[in-house]
């Protein structure tokens, strides 16, 4: 009998190791449930892609001459579960077994592990050799190390890889790492070039209203879709990238500046992550421009790094932690995810311009998500579960393997200190070097106390008096201790009265928990 090749919506690549070996009646199940629609009340704009891609993906299938049998989210026979729709077609197709790849999420796999039972089905899982390191040499790397650095990881990758080497030994420039060249803030009058937008086709406006209809109460807007949904829009995507942004992109990779969304970056990530682009072939595509002259060597290694380091190294952490990962909580944060996260509401500049992209584009840069709305919930002590959440639900390219690590490990020091060795805290400083938000702010980002102070000023101070026995562990943390032990008391004493008191209004603000988000 057939086997049943299970293809999750984030599996939408041609080389997917469920499809290898197809026979002749074997049979690719694609399902549209609620289910992996509500999990997390997903941004509008991700469900529309995912199930966009997999609609595109399903008819590249039939094209290439494979059956495929496609479940879609209206279907009346439709139990809106993974589970429940592969059960249906192993008996609507008599299949005698199934084959499937190690899915992104812990949650998917535990549903999984029941497939054998609810089907009396063998269940074959397969590598996701999408990705450059693999679950086991990431454990074998992991396994002989106290500290798991990034940086350590990222050398082996490029040397396995060949990824810009000269020689097995010999990184290209004679560095691994040009990222002291990649702080500079946008200089003023210029402008970074708009990226290309791939405005919807007839399968995404349908999709669109499916999930307007659908998905009413979710986060987000729909209209401003502009994202690639096959992969000849992916590569099209990366091309426009490489060709205008690339050169620029390491030197202004952390800069932040108002009415500037993306700025450098290179908007790959949803694709990246639901499928139908490949990561080798981005960091390629960027190694090309460099040999070529067309982008300098700051630039590629950086973005090369993001690829080939960061994501795979955070992919491993997931796996390599889960589930205990997300259960941490190892600065015992406990406040409220403050409304202004949902609605954008508030006079922090900085903040309203990356949620509001946010909420409009599902769509923020890294240093938005990390400097700001990640250190506000870093220095405010946001209960880790709410923000993983919030991340979880508003960018288009979130998926928890990804998403996790960063937010709970990077930016929120949940983890303790897994994924980063110091909190990254920072003060309005870091915001008013990196961007030029604080200049239209109706805070000052000079003040430290009085009714103008920027609110990041006295956070950032009363985190690191409420966090001190802790930090004072951490020698990398001695510098903000000893400048906060040479501060005038009284000052102290103002900006954590004052952190408090604004603390308070942030938990009168809070809504109610179970309350929808729009
Ligand atoms: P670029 O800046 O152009 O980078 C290129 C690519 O490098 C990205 O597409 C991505 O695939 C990869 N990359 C860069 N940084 C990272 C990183 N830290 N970890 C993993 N991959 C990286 N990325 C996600 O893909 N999904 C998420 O849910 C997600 N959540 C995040 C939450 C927080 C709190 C933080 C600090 C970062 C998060 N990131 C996440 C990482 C990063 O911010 C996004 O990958 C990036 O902003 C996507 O936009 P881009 O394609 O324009 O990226
Ligand atoms: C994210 C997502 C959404 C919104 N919808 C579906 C779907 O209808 N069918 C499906 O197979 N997959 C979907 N996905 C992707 C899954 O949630 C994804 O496989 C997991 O997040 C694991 O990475």
């Amino acid at each position: 009998g057939p086997a049943l090749r299970v293809v999750l919506g984030d599996q939408c690549s041609d080389t997917l190791s469920a499809l290898d070996g197809m026979g002749a009646e074997d049979v690719v199940l694609m399902a549209e449930v609620r289910a992996e629609c509500t999990y997390v009340r997903h941004h509008k704009q991700k469900i529309a892609l995912v199930l966009s891609a997999m609609r595109h993906f399903a008819a590249r299938l039939r094209a290439r001459g494979l059956r495929v049998d496609y479940v879609t989210l209206d279907d009346a026979a439709n139990t809106q579960t993974l589970a429940g729709e592969v059960a249906r077609a192993a008996t609507r197709h008599g299949a005698t077994r199934i084959v499937c790849t190690h899915p992104g999420e812990w949650r998917v796999l535990q549903d999984m592990r029941g497939w054998e039972a609810a089907t009396g089905l063998p269940v074959e899982m397969r590598e996701d050799t999408r990705f450059l390191c693999t679950l086991d040499r990431f454990r074998a790397w992991a396994g002989t190390r106290k500290q798991l650095r990034m940086e350590f990881f990222y050398r082996e990758m490029r040397r396995e890889s060949g990824i810009l080497m000269e020689a097995p030994d010999q990184p290209t420039g004679g560095q691994w790492n040009f990222d002291h060249d990649n702080r500079a803030a946008l200089p003023k009058g210029m402008v970074p070039p708009k990226p290309r937008r791939f405005p919807p086709d007839a399968v995404t406006r349908d999709v669109m209203a499916l999930v307007a209809r659908a998905f009413p109460d979710h986060f987000g807007a729909l209209d401003a879709f502009a994202w690639p949904v096959t992969a000849e829009d992916a590569e099209a995507a990366l091309e426009d990238f490489v060709a205008h942004r690339l050169p620029d992109f390491g030197s202004y990779q952390d800069a932040m500046a108002e009415g500037e969304p993306t700025l450098f970056h290179a908007l790959i990530g949803a694709a990246l992550n639901v499928g139908i682009l490949d990561p080798r072939e981005a960091c390629a595509a960027a190694e090309r421009a460099y040999r070529r002259g067309d982008a300098p060597l700051n630039a590629v290694e950086g973005f090369v790094r993001q690829i080939l380091g960061w994501r795979e190294y955070v992919r491993g952490i997931y796996w390599l932690r889960m589930p205990a990962y997300r259960e941490t909580n190892a600065l015992e944060a406990r406040r409220k995810l403050p409304w202004f996260y949902w609605s954008g509401e508030t006079e922090m500049a900085c903040l309203r311009a990356a949620i509001g992209q946010t909420r409009d584009l599902a769509y923020a840069h890294h240093i938005q998500r990390l400097m700001v709305t990640g250190n506000f919930a870093l220095l405010a002590g946001l209960d880790p579960a709410e923000v993983n959440e919030w991340y979880m639900v508003v960018y288009a390219d979130a998926y928890e393997w990804v998403e996790l690590p960063n937010t709970h490990g990077m930016a929120l020091h949940a983890d303790g200190g897994v994924m980063a060795s110091k909190p990254y805290a920072a003060s309005g400083a870091y915001i008013n070097r990196m961007s030029d938000h604080c200049r239209g702010c109706a805070f000052d980002v000079k003040a430290a106390t009085g009714a103008r102070a920027c609110p990041f000023n006295f956070l950032y101070w009363d985190f690191i008096a409420r966090h001190a026995e802790r930090l004072a562990r951490n020698p990398r943390m001695a510098m903000p201790l000893r400048t906060l032990a040479k501060m005038d008391p009284v000052k102290v004493r103002a900006m954590r009265d004052q952190a408090r008191a604004f603390l308070d209004g942030l938990d009168a603000g809070a809504e109610p928990a179970g309350a929808q988000a729009r």
